[in-house]
């Protein structure tokens, strides 16, 4: 093997000497987590090592599920102390599993800049674009070739974090790893269309509800929107249905702030989601016990949509009216 990173060389050294292990990703996965862990379970059948992705019984998988090589998902934790590898987890509470009753080394493979540094072997990097280009930087140090369903489960993970090589996580590694896996076979298009082309009517009708009624912040240079229960009900869209909308309010010109507040009819009450282009807004999810990236990150309240709208809001022009932010 090249000279490589320690850390990255630790976690490749452990991975050849695995037997059987035990694959989690962070709570309500999204696609990077999945195409991270897709990766990773490719990786382990090329290796001859045993390996499951594990999620807790009510985590519900985004519909990327069904196009990527994830085999049988299995709802629960893995055999008592087996390794657990960690993908694209900031921190062990994080994790869609509960792990009160773990006692297995676990290696922590992640991007998110706030990562708490858990676990036994821990590969993080808060520069990389995603989880799903550091399990392409393992694959290219093992020396090993994803299959084509794989990586396109990888490219897809990487496109999606980066709002398809659109922020500025997007590094020229990033590019570089993209294009070592379109030389792999993956064809660009295809994963455009299976992340960004599947919506349907009711969902472009949510849209229109959530742009319709966001309110201007500080002179526009924030939108916060709000979708009520009521909402998915009249565009008849289902919850999971919101995917881009934030990322619309904050591509209006000056804005600099964009959050979209969401009302659940299960778990926490309210799901919140922040984007930026120059504010640093996991500070903010921080102060309601959220977190995630600079430019993108989220919280959970069990307050309600209205009250954590007008919370938001009066937030938000203080941050951008003082020198604070
Ligand atoms: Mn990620």
């Amino acid at each position: 093997m090249k000279a490589l990173p320690a850390d990255l060389a630790a976690v490749c050294r452990r991975m050849q000497t695995e037997r059987s292990v035990g694959l989690a990703v962070h709570e309500r996965p999204d696609t990077d987590a999945l195409g991270a862990a897709a990766g990773m379970l490719d990786l382990f059948a090329q290796l001859g090592v045993e390996s499951r992705l594990h999620v807790d019984q009510e985590e519900i998988l985004p519909f990327e599920e069904r196009h990527f090589p994830l085999g049988t998902v299995i709802r629960g934790l893995p055999l008592a102390g087996l390794p657990l590898y960690a993908l694209d987890c900031g921190s062990l509470e994080r994790l869609a599993l509960p792990l009160e009753t773990w006692d297995g080394i676990v290696v922590n493979i992640d991007h998110h800049h706030d990562n708490a540094r858990f676990g036994d072997v821990v590969y993080v990097r808060g520069e990389a674009s995603s989880t799903s280009e550091l399990v392409c930087d393992i694959a290219r140090a093992l020396e090993l070739r994803p299959s084509l369903q794989a990586a396109e489960a990888l490219f897809a993970g990487i496109s999606f974090d980066t709002g398809h090589f659109r922020h500025d996580s997007a590094s020229a590694a990033t590019f570089d790893t993209a294009g070592w896996l379109v030389g792999l076979g993956v064809d660009v298009t295809t994963v455009f269309t299976l992340l960004y082309e599947q919506g349907s009517v009711e969902a472009l009708r949510l849209w229109a509800r959530a742009i319709a009624g966001a309110r201007v912040v500080a002179g526009g240079r924030a939108l916060v929107a709000t979708l009520l229960l009521s909402d998915y009900a009249a565009a008849g869209a289902s919850e999971e249905e919101t995917e881009g909308i934030v990322d619309s309010l904050r591509s209006v010109d000056g804005v600099e702030l964009a959050a979209l507040v969401k009302e659940q009819s299960r778990g926490p009450r309210v799901r919140v989601s922040l984007r930026s282009s120059s504010h640093d807004v996991s500070e903010i999810a921080a102060l309601k016990g959220g977190g995630g990236h600079r430019l993108a990150a989220g919280f959970s309240s069990d307050d309600g949509p209205v009250e954590v709208t007008m919370w938001l809001s009066s937030e938000l022009e203080k941050r951008l009216l003082t020198a604070s932010c």
